[in-house]
């Protein structure tokens, strides 16, 4: 990265800097009130430096510098967009390491998913977008026998908010971008305060690419501050929210009387369905990332383990004595496969579900206490954990425990199957693990969830609609669908003489 960057006169560079500034009209600032959070290491509890903590002043001069900038972006050629963002795409990859190594200290998911999967990713949210914007078409109608002919016009929304989450820090926040200003709009965005700085890095590497002062900007602090000001700023369009359920049903309760576009991601307590005829290694294997990976901090993790009964003993010791095998250990370290909790809340969270069992509903196979990792004895971590349930109803099978935790239920068949998966007030995704191709789709067709995976898991083609129903959100992103958020449709119908 740069190290052309100038705070107060002084050259700086954002990687080393202890101090996360926010990115407005190309530049980074310090918050107007001068109000700081503290960025903690989850891996060890030490300091790794300041945020800033902005306000609605911060978010105004933001909307004010996207607000100038925007007539420009908008008309823009397609070719200017795509190649600006996939320049960004290319310099993402370009510092893979230093982008990996920032989000592993933030978040304390391992290095190598950060170097391996996350980054990656978020340089391929770029250059996904750059292709897609060119490829981005609407509809025409001729109203036959009228002498009219309609078409739609897709028109950028102007400025927007994107507000998102810890759990996949730059993944998620570029997922919202790389579409909105692919489709000319000018971004207010704001990253989650635990974990800033891989996104104030991003500013510099646009800047580096190219794209004009103004037409992304990003303010960081808390979500009841600056977040909450983005929801209630008049000149803000739309709301792009990737976060929890409570917070996401709030920002619909702040944002629906304003008439705001609107796009919740919100969480999930995922069906992972063993059927005894599937690929059992494959499943097996699986499963063990599926509730795992990212100790569990992903909205797509299959945190309920449905198995069929023939099978269910025989699942279950296995599953257990792979569990037991992973390595809790320190975020940098490449052996490592299960790192720290994103924060000391959230650790303490995860650890009261396990205090607060009843042993009528549940009782712990593997796990169930915090990690220790030697010379790090005041980071979060948590041992991969496993708990044979009783009641579907139970706490552990209906809360969204976003953790290193899953729960195992046998099933008889697809009946009592379908009631316990549907049995949650979730529906994000689900996995299903079968031979039998017929059951793949009454089931598929039954699950109310979003996205259905079978014979895998979080297998993403970025083309195709994310997202969920039920209290896991509300509308889709992924290829055109986001391009469609991003824009306003404007039918046009014109008349002709014959
Ligand atoms: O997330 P929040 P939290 C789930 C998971 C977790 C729970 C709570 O179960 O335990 O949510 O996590 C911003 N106006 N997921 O509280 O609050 C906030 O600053 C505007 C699932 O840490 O939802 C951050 O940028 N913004 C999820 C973003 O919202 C506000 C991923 C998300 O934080 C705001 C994360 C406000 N009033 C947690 N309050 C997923 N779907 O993957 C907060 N924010």
């Amino acid at each position: 990265l740069s190290s052309k960057l100038t705070f107060n006169g002084v050259s700086m560079n954002p990687v080393n800097s202890t101090t996360t500034f926010n990115f407005i009209n190309g530049k980074y600032c310090d918050p107007v009130g001068e109000d700081w959070l503290e960025n903690i290491n989850p891996a060890d509890g030490t300091l790794l430096g300041r945020i800033a903590n902005s306000t609605e002043q911060d978010v105004e001069h933001a909307v004010i510098a996207a607000s100038n900038a925007q007539s420009n972006w908008s008309e823009s050629t397609l070719e200017q967009r795509s190649r600006i963002l996939s320049k960004i795409g290319d310099l993402i990859e370009e510092n893979i390491e230093s982008l990996a190594t920032i989000e592993s200290e933030d978040s304390g998911k391992p290095i190598g998913r950060a170097r391996t999967i996350e980054i990656p990713r978020a340089a391929s949210n770029f250059h996904f977008f750059a292709n897609a914007i060119t490829q981005f078409s609407s509809e025409s109608h001729e109203s036959v026998g009228q002498n009219a002919i309609n078409f739609t016009l897709r028109q950028p929304l102007g400025v927007v908010g994107c507000i998102s989450p810890w759990n996949l820090p730059l993944y998620l926040f570029t997922w919202k971008i790389a579409p909105a200003l692919a489709a000319g709009n000018c971004v207010i965005a704001k990253p989650s305060e635990l974990t800033p700085r891989t996104a104030s890095m991003l500013g510099d590497l646009c800047n580096q690419a190219g794209l004009p002062a103004g037409v992304l900007n990003i303010v960081q602090g808390a979500g009841t501050g600056a977040g909450q000001a983005i929801l209630e700023h008049e000149k803000i369009k739309a709301i792009s929210f990737t976060g929890g359920t409570a917070t996401g049903e709030h920002v619909a309760r702040v944002v629906a009387p304003k008439f705001k576009k609107l796009s919740l991601e919100l969480g999930g307590k995922n069906p992972n369905i063993i059927f005894s005829d599937c690929n059992y290694e494959r499943a097996l294997e699986t499963t063990i990332h599926s509730s795992f990976a990212n100790q569990g901090q992903i909205c797509l993790c299959g945190s309920r383990i449905f198995i069929e009964s023939s099978i269910y003993e025989k699942f279950k010791a296995d599953l257990v004595a792979r569990t037991s095998q992973l390595t809790v250990g320190h975020p940098s370290k490449t052996e490592t496969s299960i790192g720290a909790m994103v924060s000391g809340d959230h650790y303490r969270k995860v650890l009261s579900y396990f205090e607060q069992i009843d042993p009528a509903d549940a009782s712990i196979l593997c796990g169930g206490k915090p990690g220790t990792v030697e010379g790090h004895e005041q980071g979060f971590y948590i041992e991969p954990t496993v708990i044979e349930v009783q009641n579907n109803q139970c706490r552990l099978n209906q809360e969204e425990i976003f953790g290193p935790v899953v729960t195992l239920m046998p099933f008889e068949n697809e009946e009592e199957l379908i009631a316990m998966a549907n049995d949650v007030k979730y529906g994000l995704s689900a996995t299903i693990w079968t031979k039998d191709l017929d059951r793949t789709m009454r089931l598929s067709k039954k699950i109310e969830c979003g996205v259905v995976w079978i014979n895998t898991w979080l297998m993403r083609d970025l083309r195709t609609p994310f997202g969920g129903m039920k209290d896991s959100g509300v509308g889709r992103e992924g290829g055109l669908e986001a391009l469609r958020f991003f824009t306003e449709p404007k039918n046009i119908c014109i008349a002709f003489e014959n």
